[in-house]
């Protein structure tokens, strides 16, 4: 939808290798408008459930001491379509799979560092909004919105 909000994170390889500041630029230039961003270092029983959909999964422990290695650089996005979009932004789970001019198809090679995380519905979107975001998102009018969408 028109307003659909989306959780796009920056993992600790991607903000170590900087790049953190490309990474928002390709959602600001896409027409994304930015309600929500932070730098954090999380701590590893937050991202166990962040990834709580993944316990269990051979590479579980491996994620989550690899998430919580360093500081993490969280945002929220709002737009048309944002999860689908972001995903199709991010790449493929794999970088090695993920088509240049993806972030993970530009910036990366291993499943195990592939530099963000987004989203992968709606309804993982806002449970993951309000774990990072607790403190709630902000609300605005994108100045040049009516450029966006017609
Ligand atoms: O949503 P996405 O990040 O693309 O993949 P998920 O299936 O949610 O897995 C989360 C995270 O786990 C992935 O970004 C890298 C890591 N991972 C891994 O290290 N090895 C795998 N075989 C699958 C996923
Ligand atoms: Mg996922």
């Amino acid at each position: 939808s028109f307003n659909e909000r989306t959780y796009i994170m920056v993992k600790p390889d991607g903000v170590q290798r900087g790049l953190v500041g490309k990474i928002i630029a390709r959602f600001e230039e896409r027409g994304f408008k930015l309600i929500a961003l932070k730098l954090v270092q999380a701590t590893e029983e937050h991202l166990e459930k962040h990834y709580a959909d993944l316990k269990g999964k051979p590479f579980f422990p491996g994620l989550v001491k690899y998430m919580a290695s360093g500081p993490v650089v969280g945002m929220v996005w709002q737009g048309l379509d944002a999860v689908k979009t972001g995903r199709a932004m991010l790449g493929a789970t794999n970088p090695l799979a993920s088509v240049p001019g993806t972030i993970r198809g530009d910036y990366a090679l291993s499943v195990g560092r592939n530099i963000c995380h987004g989203s992968d519905a709606v309804e993982s979107a806002e449970k993951e909004i309000a774990l990072w975001f607790p403190e709630g998102v902000a609300q605005y009018t994108q100045a040049q919105e009516s450029w966006i969408f017609s």
